[in-house]
C-alpha cells in the first residue's frame, strides 16, 4: 500500500497478523515536541503512516497529554520529564540514542534529542513490520556521533563509480530544483540512523562554491533536516585560485585563510547546521597543501579553524599515495597512509577527524586492516567503507559486503599489546578521542531502485546498522532486511539467507583469492577479470607475478616492510609466512605456485580450485532464486533474476579468464583436469 518504489526497506506491507494483533495496536500517537517540522513532527507522521499500510489502521496524532493508555508517546526525554515528571526508568542517553518500551498498554520512544526519537520510532516499526509483537524496553546507543554516506556525485549529474544512474543532487552544472527524491532519500537514512551526507564526489569541482550553488545546497539541506539528517560538502584544495580569483591557494596565506573563512560563513548563513568538509588533497590528482610544502595536518587545519565557530568539522581523507615504479621491490602503494599520516599524530586540530578506507590499498575484495588505525593515538579517526561495489562487481554481481567489513572493524590491532578494535578506535573509545565513526561511499541514483539493483540495498541498509552498532551479526541484519523487503515467509527467508551469506565468499573465489587482490581490470572499468593489468604500471595494485611466483612480499626481513607498520603482536604474525592466514598469503609473501597452504593444497590448485567454486555457487544462485518465484513480485522478481544470471554467466567469464591465465604462466596443470586445452 505504502509502497512507491522509492521506500526501499520502509515498505510497510500489510501484515499476515494484522487481524490477529489489531487490538493491542496503539490507537493515538500523542507528540511531546511540536515544533513545527522537525524529526519529532516526522516520526509522527511515520507512525501512522506505518500503522495505517501494516494493519490498516488509523491513528491521531495529539499533543493532548491526558489518558497515555493505547497511545504511542514519541519525544525527547527532557520533554517527557516536563510533562509526566520524571523519566526515572530511562537510563542516561548518549547524544543520537534512544529508550524503547512497548510494555503496559502505553508505548513510549523518547530520544536522547529528537533525531534519536525519530531512530526509535523506526525501530518500533521495523518491530512491527516484522512480524515481532514482543513486550520489550530497552535503550540503545551509537557507538561513534559521525554515522555519514559520501556521494561521489558530480556537478554534471554523473556519478564516479556509480551504478544507479544520475545523481539526485546535481544536474547540469547545479543543485536540482527539486529536492524531493533528496527528501525520500534522507528518510531512508534516518531509519538506519544516519546523520549526514556529503553530498559531492571528492574529487571536487571548486564551482559547488557559487552563491547559487551554494543557495541550492540549502534547498537540499531544509530537505534532509526534519530527518536528522546533516548536509555536508567536499571541497576543492586549490578553490580560492580557481573560482576566488586570489593567485595562490597556499593554506598558510592569509589571503587564502579569509577567504574559506568567508565561504564558510556564508554556506552557514543559508546551512545554519552544516556538518563539515570532506577533504581529498594531495591524491590521484586533486591539489593540496603540499604543493606549497605545507603539512596535509596544515590543510586540514585550514578547514577546521573556519569551521570551528559554526561547529562543523573536517573529515580529511587518508587515501594519499604517489605513483610508483614496480622494478623497485621495496616500493609498496599500502605503505603510503602511514607515511603520509603517522609523524603527523597531535598536529590535527580537535574538530578534524581522519578518514582512512578500511584497507591500505583500495576497497579490494580482501585486504588486511588497514594498519593506519594503530598509527594514531592524538588524532581523531573515521572509517571509510564503499557500499558502492566498484570493485565489486558494480551492483551485477550479488555481493552481502557486511561479513567483507567486519573482518576490518571486529580486528584487534593489539596497540601496545592490549585489545584495541578498530570498532573501538574509530568510536573514539581506544584512544579517549573526542570524534570518529564511519563514511560510506554510497552511489545512489535517480534509478528507481536507488542503487540499480534491489539486492545491493540490504548493504546500504546493514551499513547504517553497522555505523550504529559494529558489534551488529550479518546475518541478523540481513535477514531483518529481508523480511522487510521481501517478506515474512521462511522459505525466501532462508533462501536469500543462503545466497547472500555465500556471496562474498564465492565472488572473492572467482575474483581473486588467496589476498591477491581483486584481479579486475584496473586501468579503466574496475569491471570484469584483467589479471595482467594488475602488473607493468605505476598503480602499485601489483602481484608480481611471473612463471614461477606470485605475491607481494610486504615482509620487513626481504620485502617492502609494510608488515612493520602494525604493532608488534600483530607485525609478527604476518611477518611469518607460517602465521599467516592463507586468505592474505599472498598479500604478505612472494611464493611458488607449488608453495603449500595451510590447507595443504599449493597456491595454484587452490587459485583453480576456487575459481571454479566461485562460479558454481554464482551459477546456484539462480536456481535458489528461481524456487522463490511465487512469493516475490513479479517486477522484483524478474529483476533480480535479470543480474543472477548476468552474474551466473560472467562468473564463468571471471573463471576461465583468470585460471587461463595463470595456467598459461605457469604452465602448471589442473589435477582435476578443467583448466586449459588438452
Ligand atoms: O577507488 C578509487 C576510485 C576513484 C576514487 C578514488 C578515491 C573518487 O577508482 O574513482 O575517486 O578511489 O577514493 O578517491
Amino acid at each position: 500500500a505504502a509502497e512507491d518504489g522509492s521506500s526501499g526497506w520502509l515498505r510497510y506491507s500489510p501484515s499476515p497478523q494484522a487481524n490477529r494483533y489489531y487490538h493491542t495496536l496503539p490507537s493515538q500517537v500523542i507528540t511531546l515536541n511540536n515544533t513545527e517540522v522537525s524529526p519529532v513532527y516526522v516520526a509522527c507522521l511515520e507512525l501512522q503512516k506505518g500503522l495505517q499500510g501494516i494493519f490498516g489502521k488509523r491513528v491521531n496524532v495529539t499533543h493532548e497529554n491526558g489518558n497515555a493508555s493505547a497511545s504511542v508517546i514519541v519525544g525527547t526525554v527532557d520533554k517527557y520529564i516536563k510533562v509526566y515528571g520524571n523519566a526515572d526508568e530511562v537510563p542516561k542517553l548518549k547524544e543520537d540514542g534512544f529508550w524503547l518500551s512497548t510494555e503496559h498498554d502505553t508505548v513510549r520512544i523518547l530520544g536522547q534529542n529528537e533525531r534519536g526519537a525519530l531512530y526509535g520510532t523506526f525501530e518500533y516499526l521495523s518491530m512491527l513490520a516484522q512480524g515481532n509483537f514482543s513486550q520489550v524496553t530497552y535503550a540503545t546507543n551509537p557507538n561513534a556521533p559521525i554515522r555519514w554516506v559520501n556521494h561521489w556525485d558530480n556537478m554534471d549529474g554523473s556519478i564516479e563509480r556509480g551504478y544507479g544512474d544520475r545523481s539526485i543532487f546535481f544536474e547540469n552544472g547545479e543543485v536540482v530544483d527539486n529536492p524531493d527524491r533528496a527528501s525520500k532519500y534522507a528518510r531512508l537514512l534516518a531509519s538506519i540512523r544516519i546523520n549526514g551526507v556529503i553530498v559531492n564526489n571528492v574529487n571536487a569541482n571548486a564551482s559547488l562554491l557559487s552563491s547559487r550553488n551554494i543557495e541550492g545546497l540549502g534547498r537540499i539541506a531544509d530537505a534532509f533536516r526534519p530527518y536528522g539528517v546533516q548536509l555536508g560538502i567536499s571541497l576543492n584544495f586549490a578553490s580560492p585560485k580557481l573560482v576566488g580569483g586570489l593567485s595562490t591557494f597556499d593554506p598558510l596565506d592569509a589571503s587564502v585563510i579569509a577567504w574559506w573563512t568567508k565561504i564558510t560563513d556564508e554556506i552557514y548563513q543559508h546551512i545554519p547546521d552544516m556538518a563539515g568538509y570532506l577533504i581529498k588533497a594531495n591524491s590521484e590528482g586533486q591539489p593540496g597543501p603540499l604543493t606549497y610544502n605545507r603539512t596535509l595536518a596544515q590543510g586540514a587545519n585550514l578547514f577546521a579553524k573556519a569551521l570551528r565557530p559554526h561547529g562543523g568539522i573536517v573529515m580529511f581523507r587518508a587515501f594519499v599515495y604517489n605513483q610508483l615504479n614496480e622494478s623497485d621491490w621495496k616500493a609498496d602503494r599500502a605503505n603510503a597512509a602511514v607515511e603520509f599520516f603517522k609523524d603527523l599524530d597531535g598536529q590535527f586540530d580537535d574538530n578534524v577527524v581522519v578518514q582512512i578506507k578500511y584497507g591500505p590499498i583500495d576497497f579490494q575484495v580482501r585486504e588486511p586492516t588497514s594498519p593506519l588505525f594503530g598509527n594514531l593515538y592524538k588524532t581523531s579517526t573515521a572509517i571509510e567503507l564503499q557500499v558502492t561495489q566498484e570493485y565489486l562487481g558494480q551492483q551485477c554481481h550479488l555481493v552481502y559486503l557486511p561479513p567483507l567489513w567486519k573482518t576490518v572493524l571486529d580486528f584487534d590491532l593489539r596497540v601496545d599489546n592490549k585489545s584495541s578494535l578498530v570498532s573501538d578506535i574509530i568510536s573514539g573509545e581506544r584512544f579517549r578521542r573526542p570524534l570518529g565513526g564511519s563514511a560510506a561511499v554510497v552511489n545512489v541514483g535517480t534509478s528507481t531502485t536507488w542503487l540499480g539493483s534491489h539486492l545491493a540495498m540490504s548493504n546500504l541498509y546493514a551499513y547504517g546498522r553497522l555505523a550504529w552498532n559494529p558489534a551488529d551479526d550479518p546475518q541478523s541484519m540481513l535477514q531483518d532486511w529481508i523480511r522487510l523487503t521481501f517478506s515474512l515467509d521462511e522459505n525466501v527467508i532462508n533462501t536469500i539467507t543462503k545466497m547472500f551469506m555465500q556471496s562474498w565468499p564465492a565472488y572473492e573465489n572467482y575474483s581473486g583469492n588467496l589476498g591477491i587482490q581483486t584481479l579486475t581490470d584496473i586501468l579503466y572499468t574496475h569491471f570484469g577479470p584483467n589479471p595482467a593489468s594488475q602488473d607493468n604500471n605505476g598503480w602499485g595494485q601489483w602481484t608480481r607475478a611471473d612463471h614461477m611466483t606470485i605475491g607481494m612480499d610486504r615482509t620487513v626481513s626481504n620485502g617492502t616492510g609494510f608488515s612493520g607498520q602494525y604493532p608488534p603482536e600483530i607485525a609478527q604474525r604476518y611477518e611469518n609466512i607460517d602465521t599467516t592466514p592463507d586468505d592474505l598469503l599472498l598479500w604478505f609473501h612472494h611464493v611458488n605456485y607449488t608453495h603449500r597452504l595451510q590447507s595443504g593444497k599449493t597456491v595454484i590448485q587452490h587459485f583453480y580450485d576456487a575459481h571454479y567454486n566461485g562460479a558454481e555457487t554464482a551459477q546456484a544462485f539462480v536456481t535458489m532464486w528461481e524456487s522463490l518465484k511465487d512469493k516475490i513480485d513479479s517486477e522484483r522478481y524478474n529483476e533480480v533474476l535479470f543480474r543472477q544470471t548476468y552474474q551466473a554467466g560472467h562468473s564463468i567469464v571471471w573463471r576461465d579468464a583468470v585460471s587461463n591465465y595463470y595456467w598459461n604462466l605457469s604452465g602448471i596443470p589442473d589435477e582435476a583436469n578443467r583448466v586449459g586445452h588438452h
